[in-house]
């Protein structure tokens, strides 16, 4: 079986790309140097259809990504019984791999080989293909880091609209971020812009809901520093003077909602003064913020980690809701929307609480297909008949990124067999039996799924800047091959397609339709087939692709006017034509161009939903419930958010430290009340203990911080190879600083370490990573 090659272009051309640090992807154009590896220069790409020339930081030094010290695997590998691991050629990888899968199947049932990943926050290309695999050795559960994240707030867009929506924060009179820093964060295109944009204009405003005074907050107009878990008496205030002082859409919501009485009901009895005193923030401020809201024109609502990794989730992701919908904030500019999709990434079916579909060992509530990772460990630790045996990784760092880094060590240590598709050797990689090289990001087309922009959506389908080395393989070529190694597929099945797709789309899209007509047993096979059928006839090599193809006209076919008004005509045509739009523009391409009544359309007759039973009644029951969090004097006096987003953070996908300019090894940082207490000073060290673990950090006091209130950033931590040769020198602590042998460095604090599976919400199960009891002593204090 052969591939067909790309080949980059020369050296010295700026070629289009993405950067691949957040789920904005903004667009960016590399100039490649003359050996054709090196990043010479980053810039943002003005063709690019949502970012349009913007990039923030950390996009130009994407090198380090490519080049950098990472820990860049090349090779299959297997481990061998001492540990250590040996290069084996992809044939025997493959056929060993998909031999103890089906052995595993045929043991104990292929729904004990658990799915984890598919991509991170620049590549979903290959997760596309991984239904194939797992239909092909009849897997039949998975999950994602969004179940760590989004799946409470999923469930009640789920329970209340019926789809996932997002805030138009670039058009909006007033936004409202909960727990989001979007300056560092991003999570909308030009997102520095925009808020500096909101900041300038006196007719808008910003309201920030955030313990820290952020960047994001130091733009604000209101800042709501809420008392650091306790989100939903605030946001329960907030709605509540909405109400209690008659300032709801009334005749929107009679026109729109169902279950207001219900709703104003508990919120008419919210004592709003003790709410604000356990949040933390003054009244006469909430009650202005509130007006604020409800007397604007539009109001877009962004929650994120700050409160979805938080105690009481996704009752905050509801009580977030019915604020903006209470003031009639959906469907119109510069408010929420219903936003068209490449991929149905959000989608849930809404099941009450206690229905619908749970994990087989904890029970735990699988929404949007997804198992909580927080429950994950659980699974496989136990003598359950139905625990998982197996796990195949891609493209995640789960021993890294998921609650309780030991345990997840100790249950992937469990398993009979862990095979992890990668392009590093990473803290999870590690722990594996196989580990299968994959290209980067820039070495082979790639493209994300994280495209939620309206009115106009987008979808940049990125071609390679650099030549693959020798000896990795691009994920749908790893996923056909495991596929046909299970014999789930084969040359019987591909070659009426192939011909079909020689005479050309026409006749492939009617014989590709015949046979899933007839066999839709191959309806989760889909993509492997495409991959093999129609993949080799795209040009320059795209095979890659061929999955967008179902997907552009599945696009097509659910929104029909948005791909009209973007250029792309009716009917099955405009699949056809968006699909060759997407794999021959570099620079990626509007897929829709809606108007402003389409959320409306996309909702298609159904009425809002602001009752959800088991949510509203714990709203009402709020204020009989004894009182959240440790208190000055505790054996746990700080809250720690473990894990922030900072200038020089990007989840694990940049493993060489010296990437950072600034806080290199990635400070502790805590209110200059605290630390003068304390009797510390920046750049000391001290001990930072959690119920579950301990760890030496640096401290940076600031004023910016809440009292108690202690944060450590995301993605630090990472072990990768030290700087070999040269005199070496470091101390092998911070940024980069090695001894000079290459032997392991690990810098600053991996913050699950620190974390535990069970602090989790009780709906979605996602965890409580901002929320973490923590006690802080000096390091002469402590034995070492
Ligand atoms: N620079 C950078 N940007 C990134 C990433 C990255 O690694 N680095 N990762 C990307 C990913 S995967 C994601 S999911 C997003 C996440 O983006 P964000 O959610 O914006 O990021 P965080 O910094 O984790 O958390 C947001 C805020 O929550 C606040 N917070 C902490 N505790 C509380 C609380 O009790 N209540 C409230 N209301 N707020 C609280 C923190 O102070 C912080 O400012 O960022 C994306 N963008
Ligand atoms: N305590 C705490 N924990 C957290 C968070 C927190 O705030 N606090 N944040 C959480 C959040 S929001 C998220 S999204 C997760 C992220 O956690 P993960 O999704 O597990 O990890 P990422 O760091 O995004 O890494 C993705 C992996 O993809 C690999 N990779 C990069 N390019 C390619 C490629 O082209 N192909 C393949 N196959 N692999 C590639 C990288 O080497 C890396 O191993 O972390 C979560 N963990
Ligand atoms: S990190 Fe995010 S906002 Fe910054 S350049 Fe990359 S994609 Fe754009
Ligand atoms: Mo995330």
């Amino acid at each position: 079986m052969t591939m067909t090659e790309h080949r980059t272009g020369p050296a010295g051309e700026w070629r289009p790309s993405a950067c691949i640090l957040c789920e904005c992807n903004c667009g960016i154009e590399i100039l490649v140097g003359p050996g054709g590896r090196s990043f010479d220069k980053i810039r943002g790409d003005k063709a690019h259809p949502a970012s349009h020339g913007y990039t923030c930081n950390k996009a130009l030094r994407l090198d380090h990504y490519q080049n950098g010290r990472s820990g860049r695997i090349t090779r299959p590998l297997r481990r061998r019984a001492d540990g250590t691991f040996e290069e084996i050629d992809w044939d025997t990888a493959i056929a060993e791999v998909a031999a103890r899968f089906t052995e595993i199947e045929a043991a104990h049932g292929g729904k004990t080989i658990f799915y984890y990943g598919g991509g991170g926050q620049g590549n979903h290309l290959g997760g596309a293909y991984a239904p194939a695999t797992m239909r092909a050795f009849g897997m039949r559960y998975r999950s994602s880091p969004l179940a760590q994240e989004k799946t409470g707030e999923f469930w009640v867009n789920a329970r209340m609209l019926g789809l996932p929506n997002r805030a138009d924060v670039e058009h909006c009179e007033v936004a409202l971020f909960v727990g989001k820093n979007p300056y560092q964060s991003h999570g909308f295109p030009r997102a520095r812009s925009v808020l500096k944009e909101i900041a300038k204009d006196s007719g808008r405003s910003m309201i920030v809901i955030d313990p820290v005074r952020t960047e994001t907050a130091e733009l604000a107009d209101f800042h709501l520093q809420v008392r650091p878990g306790t989100d939903l008496y605030l946001l329960t205030a907030l709605a509540a003077v909405v109400v209690q002082e008659g300032l709801v859409a009334a005749d929107w919501l009679a026109e729109h909602a169902d279950g207001v009485a219900e709703v104003t009901a508990v919120l008419d009895e919210v004592p709003v003064a003790r709410y604000c005193e356990v949040a933390d923030v003054d009244e006469g401020l909430v009650r202005a913020a509130a007006r604020r809201l409800a007397g604007a024109s539009s109001v877009a609502v962004l929650e994120d980690l700050g409160v979805q990794m938080n105690r009481d989730s996704t009752l905050v992701s509801y009580v977030e809701k019915l604020i903006w919908l209470l003031t009639g904030n959906l469907g119109k500019e510069g408010a929420q929307y219903v936003f068209s999709s490449m991929a149905p990434i959000g989608r849930d079916r809404g099941h009450p609480a206690n229905e619908g579909p749970r994990s087989p060992v904890a029970g735990a509530k699988i929404i949007g297909g997804l198992v909580p990772c927080n429950v994950i460990a659980e699974e496989i630790l136990t003598d359950h008949p139905d625990r998982y045996r197996a796990m195949l990784v891609e493209s995640a760092n789960p021993a890294h990124s998921l609650a309780d880094s030991a345990r997840m060590r100790e249950a992937l240590a469990a398993l009979d067999l862990v095979v992890v598709i990668d392009v590093a050797m990473t803290e999870t990689a590690r722990l594996a039996d196989y580990v299968l090289p994959a290209p980067t990001q820039y070495e082979k087309y790639e493209a994300t799924f994280f495209n939620f922009d309206f009115p106009r959506n987008i979808f940049h389908l990125r071609h390679p800047v650099v030549d693959a080395p020798e000896g990795v393989l691009p994920e749908p070529e790893i996923h056909a091959r495991l596929v046909e190694a299970a014999g789930a597929l084969g040359e019987d099945d591909y070659a009426p397609l192939r011909e079909a797709a020689a005479k050309g789309r026409q006749a492939f899209a009617e014989a590709f339709l015949g046979t899933l007509a007839e066999r839709p047993g191959l309806m989760r096979l889909a993509s492997v087939l495409l991959y093999r059928t129609l993949g080799p006839t795209l040009p320059n090599g795209a095979a890659s692709a061929a999955a967008l193809w179902a997907l552009a006209h599945k696009c097509a076919q659910d929104n029909p006017a948005g791909v009209k008004r973007a250029g792309y005509g009716e009917g099955l045509d405009a699949g056809e034509r968006l699909f060759d739009a997407i794999v021959t523009n570099p620079h990626g391409v509007v897929i829709t161009d809606d108007e402003q009544d389409e959320t409306w359309r996309r909702l298609g007759g159904r009425r809002i939903q602001l009752h959800v039973p088991e949510l509203l009644s714990e709203v009402a029951g709020l204020a009989a419930r004894p009182l959240p969090g440790p208190d000055a004097g505790s054996d746990w006096p700080f809250v720690l958010s473990a894990g922030e987003r900072r200038a020089f953070t990007a989840n694990t996908i940049i493993r060489d430290p010296t990437w950072r300019r600034r806080d290199p090894e990635g400070t502790l940082r805590m209110n200059v009340v605290d630390a003068e207490r304390l009797g510390v000073v920046a750049g000391d060290r001290v001990r930072l203990t959690t119920r579950r673990g301990s760890a030496e950090v640096i401290v940076e006091p600031n004023d910016r911080m809440r009292p108690g209130h202690i944060s450590l950033p995301n993605g630090f931590g990472l072990s990768v190879p030290g700087p070999d040769g040269g005199d070496g020198g470091g101390d092998g602590r911070g940024g980069g600083g090695g001894d000079g042998d290459g032997a392991p460095v690990v810098t600053g604090v991996a913050p699950n370490e620190l974390t535990a599976a069970e602090d989790r919400d009780e709906f979605a199960g996602t965890p409580w990573h901002k929320y973490v009891p923590a006690r802080v002593s000096l390091l002469s204090d402590v034995p070492a």
